[in-house]
């Protein structure tokens, strides 16, 4: 097979169609914002997405989706998507980034999908894992085994603040009262956010966003979505499942994670560069704004895109739709 070839059939070739598959996702998903109903939307967004995938030239398989195959109808673990021509992919998705806030008509509900080539996404159980990330001026300067304190001093240097000006971000739970702690005692700052660390994580490579840090536990399968949108932003991500209990610490070795205590770099999460990140925003959020039914019928969509085959370091797109495409 000739370099060409290699070429025409990576990854990269692809963004354009997933670019449609996050917004198609987002404005299924956009009847539920705010409408109570977390199951209903999630479903709406699953399956506006399975259906535009399925459209794709590639073979394409899940590895980071609704579950199992006996708990998930739909975008199952290794459920196999696209038309079976085409490269050999890994999809990382999550239909909807915060049922739970986007029932409730809250901030930062997106549609997110990462996607690599075949075998270089990390199988993350669905479990909570220890993250850590930074955007690319501190990239190589964080320790996840190391104090948060000795994180912020090391990431501060890095970028040549002083620790008064550094940012945080932190999911607002007891289980990161010692982390807000660190932050305070140092003279830094918290951004506390209710949910959807993957918009957190994402933050730290966005300039103007002005957030140096994410930091906490939330879930692994959003650490590894999260992950990808950071290696293509050239930014940083350490990972550390953190099973909760016996049973989940069994997962992990079932999943073939030999040592569940293991620190995941970020190439370990994701082993390729050939690899995309897409999001679509539903409601209204830090990276993008949300879903928008205009008067003439057409939906706007915003979304956020980054990666092999995406030029620039990252686009932000709008986009208007008619509902019948
Ligand atoms: C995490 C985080 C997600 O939910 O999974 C979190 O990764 C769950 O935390 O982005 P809690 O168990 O404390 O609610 C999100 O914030 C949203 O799905």
């Amino acid at each position: 097979m000739g370099t060409s070839s290699v070429v025409k059939e990576g990854v990269h070739t692809l963004a354009m169609d997933f670019l449609s598959v996050a917004q198609q996702a987002a404005i299924a998903a956009y009847p539920w914002v705010g409408k109570g109903n977390k199951n209903d939307a999630d479903h709406a967004g699953t399956e506006a997405m399975r259906k535009r995938m399925n459209l794709i030239e590639m073979n394409g398989r899940v590895v980071i989706g609704e579950g199992e195959m006996d708990e998930a109808p739909m975008l199952y673990i290794n459920e196999e998507l696209g038309t079976g021509r085409g490269p050999l992919v890994d999809i990382a998705v999550d239909p909807v980034e915060g049922t739970t806030f986007l029932a409730k008509g809250q901030e930062n509900s997106i549609t997110v999908l990462a996607v690599s080539t075949r075998g270089s996404l990390l199988h993350a159980p669905d479990m909570y894992m220890k993250k850590l990330a930074v955007g690319p001026k501190a990239k190589g300067h964080i320790n996840i085994q190391a104090s948060l304190t000795e994180n912020m001093i090391s990431v501060a240097k890095a970028l040549g603040k002083d620790l008064s000006e550094l940012t945080v971000m932190i999911q607002d739970r007891p289980r990161h009262d010692h982390l807000i702690k660190q932050v305070f005692d140092v003279g830094a700052r918290v951004k506390l956010f209710p949910d959807g660390d993957v918009t957190a994580a994402i933050a730290t490579a966005i300039d103007e966003l002005g957030i140096d840090i994410l930091v906490g536990t939330g879930g692994a399968p959003e650490g590894v979505i999260a992950a990808t949108a950071l290696k293509c932003l050239g930014g940083d991500f350490q990972g550390q499942l953190a099973p909760q209990n016996q049973e989940e610490f069994n997962r992990c070795i079932k999943m073939g994670i030999q040592d569940p205590e293991h620190v995941f770099t970020l190439d370990e999460i994701v082993q390729s560069d050939d690899c995309f990140f897409a999001a679509t925003g539903i409601t209204d959020g830090m990276l993008m704004r949300g879903v928008k039914k205009k008067e003439n019928g057409l939906m706007l969509t915003h979304s956020f895109i980054t990666g092999k085959g995406v030029s620039e370091r990252y686009q932000l797109i709008e986009a208007y739709h008619s509902l019948w495409t």
